[in-house]
């Protein structure tokens, strides 16, 4: 029976254009969804559009179009970067389905019908960009704390979802799940959060019209958050509570940025404690890009075009790039410099070159034929060791989702590879026929450890993988049961390789 795995990214909102963030979660998301994969899990990975609440409708307004226009446009643009980009989602959401305006509702009156959902009125500051509700000691100078930008002043009747009354419930669940939220220092913020007292949250607004109608009183739309992050189970089915619902939730880990965090580890779990379902197991905030150093935006013009970034330099150095560049969870800093360097020296030179080498000596050697290796030597046995230990840190990386890790680990063993063929100098030993057994040898382990290298990449660069593995004569699909040493097989047919990655030479400007 084949294990379960739910991963899930926000879903973005459609009044934007994805940009290099967007695709570094949803990026991050499909890389652990092929590794689990890989390891015979049964994945269900969760990405789609936000395309409710007063930010789509006044960028609608702005566009001279409805905001189901507006979301049918760019939600497709954003459909289109996913096939670029090679993302294996198996669902993609969007708010305005009926199968989540269903659960929606249904969630909210289940709420509403045990007390925790209650009508009262609100009067204090909201800021639109953030969709997020602030008191009078919260904002500063009448800007948003959050984001800094102006925020307005709200006097509404509004439903109120009773927050406070999880306070310490949702402690106790952080305190009793050191992973639930991490990184840890991000933990930490959330409990200091949580502990400086939890208010009632409003979650319905009347001034505008463009959200799920309040089940019996349709003056009041649902607060977008509460209907966004509903979004997580109505993709599963809720409100019924079989099917792929019973299968994959409560989901394994929610990735998101750390700008959204306090929603996903105090509102969510606090809605799903009061509908009584269970929460999830784990939500990872990551880090924040910037660009040459700076913010990005609009205003500065310095956004970064996925789109742009793969036709110029391919998808897989860019989802290489993205995940190797920087550790999950830290802020990074996006430049065309360090993508170059990058290109050059980790893919062209240390991977490329290290299966063009073999290649090209086996087919030299041997006729690009496969041979039964002899009893390996201690310089063998190492090697042969380490590709081992490679396959072990990679599935402990993983677990903790240090990608950036789990790619180093991988680099070690190209790096011995090309450090195994200069000690032991093929070239020489086919000068000498007595050699023979040890040069096929030698041949056998730079290939099988390659083999391994590319099994384990298939999760992060799907494309040069297969390539590697084409080239390597490996027929079908990496498995977890092709992880061991030792089963490239005698009489397999290698083929001499192109350079996977070329060097980019050109100035970047
Ligand atoms: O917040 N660096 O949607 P959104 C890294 N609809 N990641 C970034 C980034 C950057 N500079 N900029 C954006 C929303 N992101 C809500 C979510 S979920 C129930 C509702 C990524 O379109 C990051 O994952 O503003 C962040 O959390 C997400 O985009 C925000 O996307």
């Amino acid at each position: 029976m084949s294990r379960t795995f739910y991963v899930t990214t926000p879903i973005y909102y459609v009044n934007d254009v994805p940009h290099i963030g967007h695709a570094y979660t949803t990026l991050a998301a499909d890389v652990l969804t092929r590794y689990k994969r890989l390891m015979g899990h049964e994945v269900f990975f969760l990405t789609g559009t936000d395309e409710h609440g007063q930010k789509v409708e006044k960028a609608a307004n702005a566009a001279g179009e409805t905001p189901l226009e507006l979301a049918d446009r760019v939600m497709k643009r954003f459909q289109a970067l996913w096939e670029k980009l090679d993302i294996s989602y198996s669902d993609f959401i969007r708010t305005t389905q009926e199968r989540h305006k269903r659960g929606v509702s249904h969630i909210f009156s289940k709420i509403m019908e045990q007390g925790d959902i209650y009508l009262g009125e609100y009067e204090d500051w909201y800021c639109t960009p953030c969709e997020t509700f602030w008191t009078e000691t919260q904002v500063i100078d009448n800007k948003c704390p959050d984001c800094n930008r102006p925020v307005e002043k709200l006097k509404e009747e509004s439903y109120f979802f009773r927050m406070s009354k999880y306070q310490e419930a949702l402690l106790a669940h952080i305190e009793a799940n050191p992973d639930f939220i991490q990184p840890k220092s991000k933990r930490n913020e959330i409990v200091s959060f949580v502990k400086e007292g939890l208010r009632d949250l409003s979650v319905s607004r009347t001034s505008f019209t463009w959200g799920i109608p309040v089940p019996g009183n349709e003056k009041h739309v649902i607060y977008v958050w509460f209907d966004a992050l509903t979004n997580y189970i109505t993709a599963l089915g809720y409100p019924d509570e079989a099917g792929d619902f019973a299968r994959f939730w409560p989901a394994d880990v929610h990735l998101i940025g750390k700008d959204i965090l306090r929603f996903h580890a105090v509102y969510w779990p606090t809605f799903l404690m009061a509908a009584g379902l269970p929460l999830p197991k784990k939500v990872f905030a990551h880090g924040w890009w910037t660009v040459e150093g700076q913010k990005m935006s609009k205003s500065l013009q310095n956004v970064v075009e996925p789109n742009m970034l793969i036709d110029r330099y391919g998808v897989d150095a860019v989802r290489y790039f993205l995940l190797r560049e920087v550790p999950f969870g830290l802020d990074g800093d996006f430049s065309h410099a360090a993508l170059v360097h990058r290109i050059n020296s980790d893919l062209a030179n240390d991977l490329g070159n290290l299966l063009n080498r073999s290649t090209a000596m086996i087919n030299k050697y041997f006729d690009g034929l496969v041979q039964t290796p002899e009893e390996l030597t201690e310089t063998d046995s190492a090697y042969r060791a380490k590709t081992e230990e490679m396959v072990r840190q990679v599935e402990a990386f993983m677990e903790e989702l240090a990608f950036s890790k789990a790619l180093q680990a991988i680099w070690e063993v190209v790096s011995a590879g090309n450090k195994y063929i200069d000690e032991t100098a093929p070239w020489t030993l086919a000068k000498d026929p007595s050699q023979k057994g040890r040069l096929a040898t030698v041949m056998y382990c730079l290939l099988e450890s390659q083999r391994l290298v590319y099994f384990l990449l298939s999760a992060f660069m799907p494309r040069t993988a297969a390539k590697g593995l084409a080239y390597l004569g490996w027929e079908g699909a990496p498995a977890a049961d092709g992880l061991s040493w030792g089963m490239l097989r005698e009489g397999t047919r290698i083929t001499k390789a192109e350079p996977l990655f070329p060097r980019i030479e050109d100035k970047i400007e």
